[in-house]
């Protein structure tokens, strides 16, 4: 079973991904952690990340691909996913795919966030005075939304053409009531 988390910076992935994680026993892989996780190690990919991230860039597809690869076949890592962050463009989708086509898999259902701009704005400025997130300035969250715009949003397309299961997620509320709403999408897709 694999399964995509996806919508705009801000949207909720990282924060209803976990509770995925624990309620549906989804193993939760964020691309966005991993590679905070490079940063602060200091290693070569996170050396390579630091400068792309700050300015709310996307790191290149095959830095992340290989990244994801490299995951994906480790036989230690559960065959049941949940990918938050990750494909967020076509090329990194696509890559996707054949990963998964050459043992015989698909993604099975991608739950898409729905939440107006002036909103996640809002959140990721909050997280930055609380958090102080290094890509939670303004002008990164600017850069940010451009990026999803022009990049990602296509990504949701071209999972719609090939049949997946696209859920929509109103995702303005309380945390616990967007999770009711993807809680009982998911329960209706049988997981
Ligand atoms: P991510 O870590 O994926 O960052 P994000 O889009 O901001 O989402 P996140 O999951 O952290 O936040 P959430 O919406 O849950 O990526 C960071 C960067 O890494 C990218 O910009 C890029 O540079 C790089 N990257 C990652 N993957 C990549 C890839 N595949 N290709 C290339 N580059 C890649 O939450 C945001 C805030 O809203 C939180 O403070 C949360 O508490 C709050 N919030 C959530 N739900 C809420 C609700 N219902 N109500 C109020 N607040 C809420």
């Amino acid at each position: 079973m694999i399964g995509l988390i996806f919508g705009p910076p801000g949207s909720g992935k990282g924060t209803q991904a976990a509770r995925v994680e624990a309620v549906f026993k989804l193993s939760h892989l964020s691309t966005g952690d991993i590679l905070r996780s490079e940063v602060k190690r200091g290693t070569e990919i996170g050396r390579e990340a630091e400068r792309i991230m700050r300015a709310g860039d996307l790191v290149p597809d095959d830095l992340i691909i290989r990244i994801v690869r490299g995951i994906l076949r480790d036989p230690d890592v559960s065959s049941e996913v949940l990918l938050d962050g990750f494909p967020r463009t076509l090329e990194q989708a696509r890559a996707l795919d054949g990963m998964l086509a050459s043992e015989g898999h698909k993604v099975d259902f991608v739950i898409a966030f729905q939440v107006p701009e002036q909103i996640l704005v809002e959140r990721l400025l909050h997280r930055a005075a609380v958090e102080g997130r290094a890509d939670d300035t303004r002008d990164a969250i600017t850069e940010r939304m451009h990026e999803y715009r022009h990049l990602t949003e296509v990504v949701l397309d071209h999972y719609r053409k090939a049949a997946v299961r696209v859920i929509e997620i109103d995702g303005v509320g309380e945390v616990d009531e967007v999770f009711g709403r993807i809680h009982s999408a998911l329960g209706k897709v049988g997981r």
